[in-house]
Order: structure tokens, then sequence, then C-alpha cells
């Protein structure tokens, strides 16, 4: 193939990947599945950025032992089966290699368990909340509440009509980027989970107890997730989407939401269901 023929084939390939990109658009977006996604979702918090390069680090670690076990049983099979050692050695013992087969393994487990205790900490060690958003889960939708902006609450349900598919919910949960979040999260009638995985969130919503955990987004965008608990028959359709805006675009949402859920028959209802706990 000359030169002219390769560029010309490259040219081909390029078109052919802009125009995948433009028609997949509606799926390229960070913050939920794309078609054929083999790793973790892209990250949006501090938290999601460690839980990816620890996952990265085990995976190495994973891969190394996993080629090097496969190598000696390969050795085994081959250099000391009846056939090509006929008189096996009858050593018992190497003092060498059985202080080394212990210390290594130590080695690695100490080289794991320190970002795994470090990432569990960051995790567990709330920061200073800049605001808390209390997420009640339903059979089978959220509820969000802003305790610290007014006494609203309203309901988030699957929207048929709305991209991405069997992600999309009516009303978002909307909070501010770069702002430390503190989700309280409950259940009204069974255990649902709320989680969100550019987040690295997830946390299980049950009846009579408060869970809390935290994010800090630090883009802005949509980001979805989905009840991750099996809570009954429409377990499958009831989405979580969170919406990160800016400072000023949150302050006028909350200006907005007060006026459009304060007389919201989803909020009797709500307390309704609550108080029947
Ligand atoms: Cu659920």
């Amino acid at each position: 193939m000359n030169l002219s023929r390769i560029s010309h084939r490259l040219a081909g390939l390029a078109v052919a990947g802009v125009t995948m990109a433009a028609g997949g658009s509606a799926f390229a977006e960070v913050g939920q599945p794309k078609p054929w996604e083999m790793t973790l979702q892209e990250s949006a918090t501090p938290v999601m950025d460690n839980i990816i390069w620890f996952h990265n680090f085990l995976l190495v670690i994973i891969t190394i032992i996993t080629l090097f076990v496969l190598a000696l049983l390969v050795i085994v099979m081959v250099k000391f089966n009846a056939k090509s050692n006929p008189v096996p050695s009858r050593t018992t013992h190497n003092t060498l290699i059985e202080v080394a087969w212990t210390l290594i393994p130590v080695l690695i487990l100490v080289a794991i368990a320190v970002p795994s205790f470090r990432l569990l900490f960051l995790q567990l060690d709330m920061p200073k909340a800049d605001l808390t958003v209390k997420v009640t889960g339903k059979q089978w939708y959220w509820s969000y509440s802003y305790p610290d902006h007014g006494k609203f609450e309203f309901d988030s349900l699957l929207a048929q009509d709305k991209q991405p598919r069997l992600l999309a919910v009516d009303n978002e949960m909307v909070v501010p980027v770069n702002k430390v979040v503190r989700v309280q999260t409950t259940g009204a009638d069974v255990i649902h989970a709320f989680a969100v995985p550019a987040f690295g969130i997830k946390i299980d919503s049950i009846p009579g107890r408060l869970n809390e955990t935290w994010f800090k987004a630090t883009k802005t965008g949509m980001f979805y997730g989905q009840c991750s608990e099996l809570c009954g028959k429409d377990h499958a359709f009831m989405p979580i989407a969170v919406r990160v805006v800016s400072d000023q675009e949150f302050a006028a949402w909350v200006e907005t939401a007060k006026k459009k859920y304060a007389a919201n028959p989803g909020n009797t209802y709500a307390s309704a269901g609550a108080a029947a706990q």
C-alpha cells in the first residue's frame, strides 16, 4: 500500500470517527454509562479519583501475581512431570524460599492496606459540609429536601420522555459545584440504596435510620445513578439524577424550587408516608 492510499485510509477513518462521535454524543457524556464501557465511570469527585487510582493499582498487583502463579504452574507441568523428571527430588525444606514466601505476601498486603485505609478514611471522615441534602428512598422514586435552604421537598420520578433512557428524571437533585454536599439518606418503606458512580458514593437508605455520606463534585453537568438495593418491582426504574451547577445557578434554582415545590402534593404524601413508619 503506497503512502497516498494510507493517508486516504486514515482520512476515511477520521471521518468515520467523527461521525461516530457525533452519533454517540447523547452517550459520550460524563456521569452516565457509555456503550462498551470497560472501565469505571469517569470521576467527578476527589473520592472517585482515589477509588479509580486504587482500582488501577490493585489491577496491576493482581495481574503480576496471576502471571507469576501461572508461570510457576507451567514450569512445574513442563519440567517436573513424571516423564521428564522420573526421579523426584526429596527436598523438604528451604529456609530462603520459606522466608521469602512469607515475607513478600506480607509486604504486598501492607502495600495494599495503606492506600485502602487512606481511602476508607477519606470516604468516612466527612469534611465540613457546605450544604445538606436529605434523600428519601421510596417505592419507587426518590424525594429530596434541602434543610439548609427552607422547607421544601420534592419527588424525583423516572421521566419516560427524556434521555438518557431509564436514567432521566422529572425533577433532578441540584447541587453547587466544588461544594461539600452532605447526603443524609433514609428509606420510607423498604431498604433502597443511593448510588452515583461518578461521585464514588453508594449508601443504603434504611427505614428508621439516617445514613450519611458526602461528595464534592468538581465538574458541572448531569450525573446519573440508580437505586442499588433490590427494593421491589420497580427497583430498576428509580434513577438518581444530580445536576451540578455554579453557585449563582444554584441560588437561582433554590429560589424557583421554594416556590415550585411549596404546594407540592408530594410533600404531604411524603410526610404522611414518613409518619406511617
Ligand atoms: Cu429502591
